[in-house]
C-alpha cells in the first residue's frame, strides 16, 4: 500500500497531490491516506501538506552510501563481502542465508530498515529507516560451544569504544549485551551461534544501534529506556563513520582474542561496565534473586553474589536494577 502511495509522488516529481486523488487512486478515505502519509513520515520520508492543494514529497530517508562506508572497512575483514540493502526482514536472517550458500568469516550484511528486526528471545528491535545502524556479520572464531558467550562481550568493548571515540558520549556496557549512554538503551548485541556436530560452525553477530533517531520517533514504550547517538552527541551522526570506527575497533580485538585469549578483553570489558559492582536482580532457576555483581567468569558468564551469600553463575539473562536496594 506504501508502495502504491509513493508511486503516486513519483509519478508527480515536485508536485502537490491531492488528497483526493490519492484517496481515489489507493480506494481508502482520506483520513486513511493522511494516516499513511503519517506513518511515511515517521519512516523518513518528508512531506509538505497545503490546504487544497494535497501533499508534496520533498524528501527521502537517509541511505546508507557505499562510498562512504566501503573505504572505511578497508584493512579489516569485514571488508571484502559487504551486501547493502535498503530494507531486509532481518539482518540475521540474510547472513544465515549466506552462511547457508558458504559465505565465511567476514561476510557483512547492512541494512538501512528491517522489518522484523529481532532481539534475544523473540523481541522486537525497532528498525526505523535510515535512522539506525542494522548489521550482522558471519564469524569463525574455532573456539568450543561454552566460550561462546565470551564473544557478546567482545562485540560490546569494541561498540562501547567506537561510540566514545564517535561522538565522545560516556557510553557504558550493561552486561551481557547492551550499550547505555546516560542509563538508556542505545545499542543492542545479538550473537546466534551455528553448530555443525556439536562444534561451532559459526556465529552470527547482530548489532543495531539507534543513530539519528529523535526521542519522539520512538514508540511510547522505549521512549522512557531507549536513546539515540544523535540525542546524546546533539547532532546527527555519520552512520558510516561509526560502523567504520566498530570494526577498526573489532578487527584489532578479535586479533588480540585470537592469540592471546579472552582475558585481556576481559579487562577491557570490565573497566567499560556499569554493572560490575553494582546491584542487580536476576532471574535464576530458583526465582529471583538480588545481589551484587561480583564479576565475570573466563567464560564471559556474569557472577552475582546473593543477599544470602549464594553465588550465581549467569550465562544469559536480563539484569534490572531492583527497585529498593536492600541494606547490605
Ligand atoms: C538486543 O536484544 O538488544 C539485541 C538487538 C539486536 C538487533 C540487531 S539489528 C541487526 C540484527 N538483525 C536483527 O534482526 N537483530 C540484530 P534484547 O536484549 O532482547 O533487547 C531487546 C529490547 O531492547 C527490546 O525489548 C526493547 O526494550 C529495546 N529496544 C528495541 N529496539 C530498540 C532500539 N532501536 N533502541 C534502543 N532500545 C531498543
Amino acid at each position: 500500500m506504501n508502495d502504491t502511495l509513493l508511486a503516486c509522488f513519483q509519478a508527480a516529481p515536485g508536485e502537490y497531490v491531492s488528497g483526493e486523488k490519492l484517496s481515489r487512486e489507493l480506494g481508502i478515505s482520506r483520513t486513511a491516506v493522511w494516516k499513511r502519509i503519517r506513518r511515511l513520515e515517521e519512516s523518513g520520508y518528508r512531506f509538505e501538506s497545503v490546504p487544497r492543494l494535497g501533499y508534496k514529497l520533498i524528501g527521502y530517508p537517509d541511505r546508507l552510501r557505499p562510498e562512504e562506508l566501503l573505504p572505511r572497512l578497508a584493512g579489516t575483514r569485514f571488508g571484502a563481502s559487504v551486501k547493502l540493502y535498503d530494507s531486509l526482514e532481518s539482518t540475521q536472517n540474510a547472513a544465515y542465508e549466506a552462511l547457508v550458500h558458504g559465505a565465511g568469516e567476514g561476510a557483512l550484511i547492512v541494512a538501512d530498515a528491517q522489518t522484523s528486526g529481532r532481539g534475544r528471545l523473540g523481541r522486537h528491535w525497532f528498525s526505523p529507516p535510515g535512522k539506525g545502524i542494522y548489521m550482522s556479520f558471519l564469524l569463525q572464531p574455532n573456539v568450543p560451544l561454552a566460550r561462546a558467550p565470551q564473544m557478546t562481550l567482545l562485540l560490546s568493548v569494541a561498540m562501547c569504544r567506537a561510540i566514545r571515540r564517535s561522538i565522545g558520549a560516556d557510553a557504558t556496557i550493561k552486561w551481557p549485551n547492551d550499550i547505555l549512554i546516560g542509563g538508556r538503551k542505545v545499542c543492542g548485541i545479538l550473537v546466534e551461534t551455528i553448530l555443525e556436530a556439536d562444534a561451532v560452525k559459526a556465529m552470527i553477530a547482530g548489532i543495531g544501534v539507534s543513530a539519528n533517531v529523535g526521542r519522539d520517533e520512538f514508540p511510547e514504550a522505549l521512549r522512557p529506556i531507549a536513546t539515540s547517538l544523535m540525542e546524546a552527541a546533539g547532532a546527527r551522526v555519520s552512520r558510516e563513520a561509526v560502523i567504520g570506527e566498530f570494526f577498526e575497533q573489532f578487527e584489532a580485538l578479535y586479533e588480540l582474542y585470537r592469540s592471546d585469549g579472552f582475558e585481556p578483553v576481559k579487562t577491557l570489558w570490565e573497566a567499560l561496565s556499569s554493572t560490575l559492582h553494582g546491584r542487580v536482580r536476576v532471574n535464576t532457576p530458583q526465582g529471583v534473586a538480588e545481589g551484587v555483581a561480583e564479576g565475570i567468569t573466563t567464560e564471559g558468564a556474569l557472577l552475582v553474589r546473593d543477599d544470602a551469600g549464594v553465588v550465581h553463575t549467569m550465562y544469559s539473562g536480563d539484569l534490572s536494577a531492583p527497585a529498593v536496594s536492600l541494606p547490605t
